[in-house]
């Protein structure tokens, strides 16, 4: 397992910092984001630490999928049946803050604009 002992979103995934737990599964975690965009807004990643979806994508596609099928996950468990946004902020330049690939599962109500 690869990990970032300085970055914040390993220590959710190893329970070393507090966060809500929406779902787990082998290879992913789904927590509920500290400043919501949305009435339902969950951030989902990857166990292992990949700084950002050009990282993951060169490192282990397979785990892309897995995380999209994470977010479809929660998508369902959180009752999210009108729709729901995915959104991967990456780089400096789309928004990215927290430099450990996450999804935003965004929902609840309309999504208007662009969220992030
Ligand atoms: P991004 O800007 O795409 O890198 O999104 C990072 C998100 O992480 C942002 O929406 C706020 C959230 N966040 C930052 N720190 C924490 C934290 O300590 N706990 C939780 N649950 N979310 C956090």
């Amino acid at each position: 397992m690869t990990t970032d002992p300085s970055c914040l979103f390993c220590k959710i995934v190893a329970g070393e910092l507090p966060s809500t737990l929406v779902h787990e599964d082998e290879r992913t975690v789904a927590f509920r984001d500290l400043h919501p965009a949305a009435p339902t807004h969950v951030l989902v990643v990857p166990r292992d630490h990949h700084a950002d979806l050009a990282a993951v994508s060169a490192a282990d596609p397979g785990l892309v999928a897995d995380l999209v099928a994470a977010a479809v996950e929660v998508a369902r468990k959180e009752g999210l049946d009108g729709g729901h946004r995915l959104v991967v902020n990456t780089g400096a330049d789309g928004g990215q803050t927290v430099f450990h690939v996450h999804l935003h599962v965004l929902g609840g109500g309309p999504i208007t604009g662009l969220a992030g």
